[in-house]
């Protein structure tokens, strides 16, 4: 096992894997900006590196300062947390070059899964249902309307170097689909600088449904069950929840089943994260995620695992400590977001923490950095809090998240706990109702019809 581990992140996920390596003895090392001295997981690890100024790209982001932090102190791996370098391959590499560990999947399958049109057709051979499409990037107008033809409209238009939504285009009708493909291309190119563009039939009303998994290198590969993902706004997601209230346990197991033979046969390495949407009872792979994710714990929540304990065991060349059949569901989790951000506008409100009370008892988490003193700085995502919850049944989670809500106190800066609490007593959100376009019709005001009424 590892005696020491760079930790190459900030805020409540540095902290989750501070936490993780502590209970397995092994030291850590945060790194940090300027603007991120006074943070709670610097204070907790046992040495720290300032490694640039408070832009990501100077900090976060710039790999050779990282390893140069890594190298003058003598750690044996990297873990990249969640976001910056995390889904780099090209940072895997490199600390793999320095005789480091990175503490994640092998860069050819970050790269893989980097590349969507790549990791479409990927997920088509490994045996995964994927959306109906254009087989990879469309070269012409010509065949671009031949494949709609084909598959029918709607379609959507999506950027092979996409990825998040950025660049997505609907055509309803085929008077639309030049226009749209012109759009779509313009966006891809200003945002990603490659302009190739693929098709595929457009879902109405789809769940965002991922499976998480956990493979070894000895070739064990298993799942943790899903976790429902629809209630996003402009692709940032508020709450999660773990299982999602559409699936039984059959469908789950079907599903496990098709994703574990699938990354099996792939040969895939350490956590990672397949997205569906699901609707009407079928699964259309998306995108794989080939990292930790923020709303992990829930995952952890219903199966007792720790997610990154199996991470770094897995990266020491260790067999997982647990097999399929030990996994065993039980109850209901969900996560609430807490983002500095003003509850109506989403603005950002970074600032002085003011006062700071989390939550406790029976079945409640909180992962964050916050203290009272605090100063949330302005320059990066504006999470600062993840809530999560675990009850018997679904009905019992809810409650307790209701009074865990009330409980909550973070003063100085403006939360989405009231967008939380406004959220949970909402009629279809109680009943499981809800598609990955309720949440932008919630917010915009009332409660909207649930899918198909
Ligand atoms: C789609 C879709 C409908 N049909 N693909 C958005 C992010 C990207 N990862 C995939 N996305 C979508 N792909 C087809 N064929 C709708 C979305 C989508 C979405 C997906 C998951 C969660 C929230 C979303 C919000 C808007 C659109």
């Amino acid at each position: 096992m590892f005696d020491k581990v760079l930790i190459a992140n900030r805020g409540e996920i540095a902290l989750r894997i501070h936490r993780a390596c502590r209970e397995m003895g092994i030291q850590t090392v945060a790194v940090h900006s300027t603007a991120d001295a006074e943070a709670m997981h610097v204070r907790l690890a046992d040495e720290s590196v300032c490694i640039g100024p408070p832009p990501s790209k100077d900090s976060y982001l710039n790999a050779s300062a990282i390893l140069s932090a890594a190298t003058i102190t003598g750690v044996d791996a990297i873990h990249p947390g969640v976001g910056f370098l995390s889904e780099n391959a090209d940072f895997a590499t490199m600390v793999e070059e320095h005789g480091l560990v990175f503490i994640g999947p092998k860069p050819e399958h970050i790269g893989l899964m980097g590349d969507k049109v790549a990791a479409k057709q990927a997920a088509d051979s490994l045996g995964l249902p994927v959306v109906p499409g254009s087989n990879g990037a469309i070269t012409s107008n010509a065949e671009a309307a031949q494949v709609a033809e084909r598959i029918g409209y709607p379609i959507l238009i999506k950027a092979a170097a996409g990825g998040g939504g950025r660049g997505m285009k609907v055509a309803r009708v085929q008077g639309e689909l030049f226009e749209a493909l012109t759009q779509a291309r313009t966006e891809a190119k200003a945002s990603f600088g490659y302009d190739a563009v693929y098709l595929e039939k457009y879902l109405d009303r789809p769940r965002h449904i991922e499976v998480q998994v956990l493979a070894d290198d000895q070739g064990n590969v298993i799942h943790l069950g899903e976790r429902d993902c629809s209630l996003q706004r402009r692709h940032q997601k508020l709450l999660e929840e773990a299982p999602s209230p559409a699936l039984n346990a059959e469908v789950r197991a079907a599903i496990g089943t098709r994703v574990t033979d699938a990354l099996r046969r792939l040969g895939y390495r350490s956590a990672g994260t397949v997205e569906f949407l699901y609707e009407n009872g079928e699964f259309f792979f998306i995108e794989m995620n080939t990292r930790l994710q923020v709303e992990h714990p829930i995952s952890e929540a219903i199966t007792g695992i720790d997610l990154v304990r199996e991470q770094i065991r897995i990266a020491a060349g260790l067999p997982m400590s647990l097999r399929q059949e030990d996994v065993h569901f039980s109850g209901h989790a969900i996560e609430c977001r807490i983002n500095a951000e003003d509850p109506v506008t989403f603005l950002p409100s970074p600032g002085l923490v003011t006062d700071y009370h989390a939550p406790g008892g029976l079945g409640v988490r909180v992962d964050s950095g916050l203290y009272a003193g605090y100063r949330v700085p302005p320059y990066y995502d504006s999470l600062i809090a993840k809530l999560i919850v675990h009850g018997q049944t679904r009905n019992e989670c809810l409650m307790r998240l209701r009074r865990a809500l009330e409980e909550f106190v973070i003063g100085g800066v403006k939360t989405t706990i009231p967008l939380h609490q406004r959220l949970i007593v909402a009629n279809d959100f109680i009943n499981g109702e809800y598609d990955i376009h309720w949440l932008e019709r919630f917010v915009a005001g009332g409660e909207p019809h649930r899918p198909g009424s």
